[in-house]
């Protein structure tokens, strides 16, 4: 079952609701956000991430992305404030990213695309799992951030330093010390809607915390991105690239903005 979807023409995202039927249902992401159509919402809280960096524990060729892994057992790396209610634990992050430069982020805005979006995964701690979570409508909260082509972003490194030893599916390797937040834009303004996991399941369990501002990734380490197999040793080599699910319809739902 878990094999059953990719992102190539026979098993892609228009092919995902034959066996995830919630993919037509009415909290589905990613969304195109028209900037000119988010209110603003007084209320909204400043995001507050405190990662502990110790926490970081490895990092995984899945193949469809490839992830971060942090201990999660306790409260030691969390999200709180936003637009949430409660603490949530950061889980795991990982990215989306297209073959070229125009395209591969998840979101839009205002239809424009960028080359890469970074998802930081966290799961609600009123449940006693990520599993349990990721079937409630609070359960999940995923902060995204868009990358955009510029000057080489040293903070990046690290992570792409260690994609040589996980060049194909199933690879994993330690990685350890890592602090999530050097990945973050200085602002962390923010658009936020209800949505769904953009992977099968598609549960629509997810509280969407889009940042305003991007980082910069340079075009050669958008190259090392794209130089990651979907593929497995012994299976024809297929680059992993344009792992993104195109943007949804809204539905009705309301996008909010943390800023004036
Ligand atoms: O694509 C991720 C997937 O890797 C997994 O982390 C899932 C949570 O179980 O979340 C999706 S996403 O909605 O954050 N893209
Ligand atoms: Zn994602």
């Amino acid at each position: 079952m878990s094999h059953c979807w990719g992102y190539g023409p026979s098993d892609g995202p228009d092919k995902w609701c034959k066996h995830f039927p919630i993919a037509n249902g009415p909290r589905q992401s990613p969304i195109n956000i028209i900037s000119g159509q988010a209110s603003y919402d007084s209320a909204l809280e400043p995001l507050k991430l405190n990662y502990d960096p110790s926490n970081s524990t490895d990092i995984l060729n899945n193949g469809h992305s490839f992830q971060v892994g942090f201990v999660d057992d306790t409260d030691s790396s969390t999200l709180t404030g936003g637009p949430i209610t409660g603490t949530y634990r950061l889980k795991q992050f990982h990215f989306h990213w297209g073959a070229s430069d125009y395209r591969g982020s998840e979101h839009s805005v205002n239809g424009i695309k960028f080359p890469c979006e970074l998802h930081l995964v966290h799961w609600n701690t009123k449940y006693l799992s990520f599993g349990e979570a990721a079937s409630h409508p609070d359960g999940l909260a995923v902060v995204g951030v868009f990358l955009k082509i510029g000057a080489a972003n040293p903070r990046l490194q690290k992570v792409l330093d260690a994609l040589e030893a996980i060049k194909s599916k199933g690879k994993q390797t330690t990685f350890s010390n890592f602090d999530p937040k050097t990945l973050l834009p200085d602002s962390l303004d923010y658009w936020t809607y209800n949505g769904s996991l953009t992977i099968p399941p598609l549960l629509e369990s997810v509280t969407w915390i889009v940042l305003k501002e991007s980082v910069s990734v340079s075009i050669t380490q958008m190259g090392k991105f794209r130089s990651l197999k979907f593929s497995g040793d012994g299976e024809a080599h297929c680059c992993m690239q344009d792992n993104y699910r195109p943007t949804q319809p809204l539905k009705g739902r309301k996008v909010r903005r943390s800023f004036k």
